[in-house]
């Protein structure tokens, strides 16, 4: 660890001087090299962050939808877990070039300008000898992330009151743990006796109504302060994605493709499912994933048919069909795919009955994309295969969902798909009493006449299954005993 620190070190120090070369020749004011001065070296003006520009626009985007004197609250916070994400507040990620512990953004319409500010932690000496450098406020930092100002935390409560005083809502992304509904209480305990005399806060649930019943003799209508959910407006944003979003999650379904084939070449009876595991996981980070984006599944046997099997503890045994459903997530954009296999390298008869039957399952619902048509369309046309095929009793979960910073993205029930929408079709069937679980799963982005399969690398048909099993393994592995 203490090697790759300085390698990191060094590495700022490198790209530090080479923007400042760059500057050089533009011919614009030099900034003067550590080597010129005998005070302190001066801090490198960072270039504006690659993902600034287009958060920025989200952020104006998201306002801007809220209508009603548009002010947006977004808070950031820690870390969830499990398959429905282990995220830092998905919305705080999705309007904020960077993510930090205790953050906030607060966004406003002022006449027809959109305002930005970030509210940071201010930097600790101390704290980042321990733990390394942190974003704190001040104007290097709106400047380079594209905020109008970037404030210490301490200054929210009372620039919340003060905007209050001329709005009558403010929009909040706060509705799970995960999302900083704590810190939100929190917060509003402090925003309450700093507004301007008379007016009053009043919490409204996800439909609008207040949450908490009136008395007959409360604050009159236009003294209270609304405070609703953005959740909505923010989740209608992220269910079709810009250029950038679908090559991260191109990026990220692309290292996995490269990880569950290698998989493929090296499963055989003896080995474990966690060495399985580990080959795709070493495979996603070697291809730019920095981790995954939920726990792999490499169930084999009877673990075939545990939906959200992870403990990837069993020796594969002769005649077992594994499931394997693995994504990495490449710069915060998750992929999701699944194969199933049987680790013996050859489909048994029982088993190809049922893999062909999901596969085709699999290959309706594909056709079933594209714009116009909503999830429940997608998952009807699977099941239709299903039931034909009398597996539709072991069909035990809908057949997509959306992907994208959260591997189990917000997606509208009665949403119906764009182009730009990335989805997973993935249906399955699961005969505990055989040990006989079959899934399989492409990640896909909606087109104008259909879709394109990120996931197409990896092998579907029993055919091209068994004979990129049939392959050398790429790396050696010894059963565990
Ligand atoms: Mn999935």
């Amino acid at each position: 660890m203490p090697a790759r620190s300085f390698a990191l070190a060094a590495l700022l120090v490198v790209l530090g001087l080479s923007w400042q070369a760059a500057v050089a020749q533009d011919d614009q004011p030099t900034v003067p090299v550590a080597s010129e001065t005998t005070a302190e070296p001066a801090a490198p003006v960072a270039p504006a962050h690659p993902d600034a520009a287009e958060r920025r626009e989200r952020r104006d985007r998201a306002v801007r939808a809220l209508g009603d004197n548009g002010l947006l609250l977004v808070l950031a916070e820690g870390r969830a877990s499990g398959f429905t994400g282990k995220r830092r507040s998905d919305e705080f990620r999705y309007l904020s070039p960077f993510v930090a512990r205790d953050a906030a953004l607060l966004v406003y319409l002022d006449g027809d300008s959109v305002q930005h500010r970030i509210y940071l932690t201010p930097r600790n000496p101390a704290f980042e000898r321990w733990n390394g450098p942190t974003v704190g406020p001040g104007e290097e930092t709106a400047a380079q992330y594209e905020f109008e100002e970037a404030r210490a935390l301490q200054a929210l409560p009372r620039d919340v009151a003060d905007l209050l005083a001329d709005r009558r809502s403010l929009h909040v992304s706060a509705t799970s743990p995960a999302d900083g509904a704590d810190r939100l209480d929190a917060l509003l305990a402090k925003v309450q006796p700093l507004l301007t005399e008379g007016l009053a806060l009043e919490r409204l649930d996800r439909r609008g109504a207040p949450a908490i019943a009136e008395g007959g003799s409360g604050p009159a209508p236009e003294m209270i302060r609304s405070v609703r959910s953005a959740s909505a407006a923010i989740t209608s944003l992220r269910a079709v994605k810009s250029a950038s979003e679908i090559e991260h999650v191109r990026r990220a379904v692309e290292a996995t493709v490269t990880g569950i084939n290698d998989a493929l070449r090296t499963a055989r009876p003896g080995l474990a499912e966690y060495q399985i595991q580990s080959l795709v996981e070493l495979r996603c980070q070697l291809d730019g994933c920095h981790e995954q984006a939920f726990d792999s599944i490499i169930g084999s046997g009877p673990n075939s048919c545990i939906l959200h099997y992870s403990a990837n503890d069993r020796i594969m045994q002769d005649g077992d069909i594994v499931v394997m459903d693995v994504g990495g997530e490449f710069d915060g954009y998750a992929a999701d795919v699944t194969r199933t296999f049987p680790v013996s390298g050859k489909f048994t008869d029982e088993q190809a009955r049922v893999y062909d039957a999901v596969l085709a399952a699999q290959e309706a619902a594909l056709a079933a994309v594209r714009p116009g048509v909503t999830l429940r369309d997608v998952h009807a046309a699977a099941k239709a295969v299903l039931v034909e095929a009398e597996l539709n009793q072991y069909f035990l979960h809908g057949t997509s969902h959306s992907v994208g910073l959260n591997v189990h993205d917000p997606f509208g029930r009665q949403r119906k798909l764009e182009v730009g929408s990335i989805l997973t079709v993935e249906p399955g069937a699961y005969i505990a009493e055989q040990a006989l679980g079959v899934r399989i799963e492409d990640t896909v982005v909606v087109t104008e006449d259909g879709c394109t399969i990120l996931s197409a690398g990896a092998p579907k048909t029993r055919e091209a299954i068994e004979a990129l099993m049939a392959e050398d393994a790429p790396i050696e592995i010894a059963p565990p005993r």
